[in-house]
């Protein structure tokens, strides 16, 4: 018999991946894992029956003539499957979105990186036109949404919104989505948030904020990673670590972040984890809380202050310089000639001052359009060294009335920060 089955700890995109695939596999049952994510529970609780699914405990494997895995490519994340590996006979079919340390050898693959392994199922669905009910689209919308932090994770893809279309028109009921989805934080939960936010501590690294949390938490404590995004957000920092202790040999650490602030998967690389610029996790062995912190504050100093220079990013100054006894009307024909916001005025190298289109603009109006742009420079402009951050180039640019910032070193001007240099560091492009 076919059964389709996936990962313990079984989360929303995987119960949609299951489901979908009784769908496309008439006959097929889905065989769910004994440990499930507490909102998958909830969720379970009331439409386990008209889902075709067993529970893994008391399913006998040797049943089992084609068993299909859903989001996940690894044995050891099944529930107690490993002896399947060694049985020839048997056909494996795989719909999963993981990329890395596949170890199930499949005779049909359908592996692609997309936001959630659903929306794979789903375009097949979609497809062969596949009729399916609201409660269906709603549990397949809570998939993509939870992998994908409603469409808002860096892992989405043009296809997992294409399916979330799809689902609405299907008639996915949005408030049961957003009540599982808020639901996520039981009394252990909420607790535990409670906690992060009185135990935690900001720090400000050059002009990036940070929250650490350091705790000792209860053993079996799931969801750890949503509860530092919610610290993350909730605070409004850049980034935020969690360490937990739930056992005294080792901590676990979470961190998640603003890419282009900081470098959250260099930090756990170095703790020996992973991860990405925006989000990673590590284990550390025979530390205490404190100490781990410890740990994490040194290398969160490195992670921020690796962000990218001016330096890096900055233009050429020449299409910006106006000599300083050139007169207001020739600054404006380059402004308009060269299509620029401002202009940085200069005596030879020196910098001088600044010259924005309004400055122009007021000097035409009141007929002094022949004077030199010297007696027009604003002379308070914000100066950067090349060695300055990105990050705060981004902050000093809204005060920059010529959209542009000077960059010198000493008196002389260096190059020009433009808002366009700025976009191309915010944007992963
Ligand atoms: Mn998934």
């Amino acid at each position: 018999m076919q059964f389709v089955t996936t990962h313990t700890r079984t989360d929303f995109d995987a119960l949609a991946s299951v489901v979908a695939c009784t769908f496309l596999y008439p006959g097929a049952v889905g065989v769910l894992p004994s440990m499930v994510n507490p909102e998958v529970k909830q969720f379970l609780a009331i439409h386990q029956n008209i889902l075709r699914i067993v529970p893994r405990k008391g399913f006998d494997l040797d049943e089992v003539t084609s068993l299909i895995v859903v989001d996940a490519n690894n044995w050891k994340r099944l529930d107690k499957m490993d002896s399947l590996a060694e049985r020839e006979d048997l056909e494996v079919i795989c719909w999963d979105h993981h990329m890395e340390g596949v170890t199930i050898d499949s005779s049909e693959t359908h592996r692609e990186e997309v936001g959630a392994a659903v929306t794979l199922l789903l375009e097949k669905m979609q497809e062969r036109d596949t009729p399916m009910s609201p409660m269906h689209a709603t549990l397949f919308l809570l998939g993509i949404y939870s992998d994908t932090g409603c469409l808002r994770y860096p892992c989405v893809t043009g296809r997992d919104a294409a399916m979330v279309s799809y689902l609405i028109e299907n008639g996915a009921d949005l408030n049961v989505v957003s009540a599982y989805l808020d639901d996520a934080m039981d009394d252990a939960h909420t607790e535990l948030f409670g906690r992060i936010l009185e135990e935690s501590e900001i720090i400000n690294v050059g002009t990036v904020s940070v929250g650490i949390c350091a705790l000792t938490i209860n053993n079996g404590m799931t969801s750890l990673s949503s509860l530092v995004n919610k610290f993350r957000e909730f605070r409004g920092v850049d980034a935020a670590f969690g360490i937990f202790q739930s056992d005294s040999q080792k901590c676990m650490i979470i961190g998640r972040g603003k890419p282009q602030f900081i470098d959250i998967g260099q930090v756990m690389r170095t703790l020996g984890g992973g991860g990405h610029p925006g989000a990673g996790s590590a284990i550390i062995k025979d530390a205490s809380p404190a100490e781990a912190a410890m740990q994490v504050q040194s290398l969160i100093d490195r992670a921020c202050n690796n962000a990218t220079e001016v330096r890096a990013v900055m233009s050429d100054p020449a299409k910006f310089i106006v000599e300083a006894d050139a007169t207001m009307a020739q600054a404006s024909e380059k402004l308009s000639v060269k299509k620029i916001s401002g202009l940085m005025i200069c005596e030879k190298t020196t910098l001088i001052g600044g010259l924005s289109v309004v400055d122009c603009a007021k000097a035409e109006k009141s007929g002094r359009a022949d004077v030199p742009v010297k007696g027009y420079a604003r002379r308070n402009i914000s100066k950067l060294a090349p060695s300055t951050c990105c990050r705060e180039a981004v902050l000093l640019m809204t005060k920059a009335k010529e959209g542009l910032l000077a960059v010198v070193d000493g008196d002389e001007l260096v190059g020009v920060v433009t808002q366009t240099d700025l976009l191309l560091q915010v944007y992963d492009f």
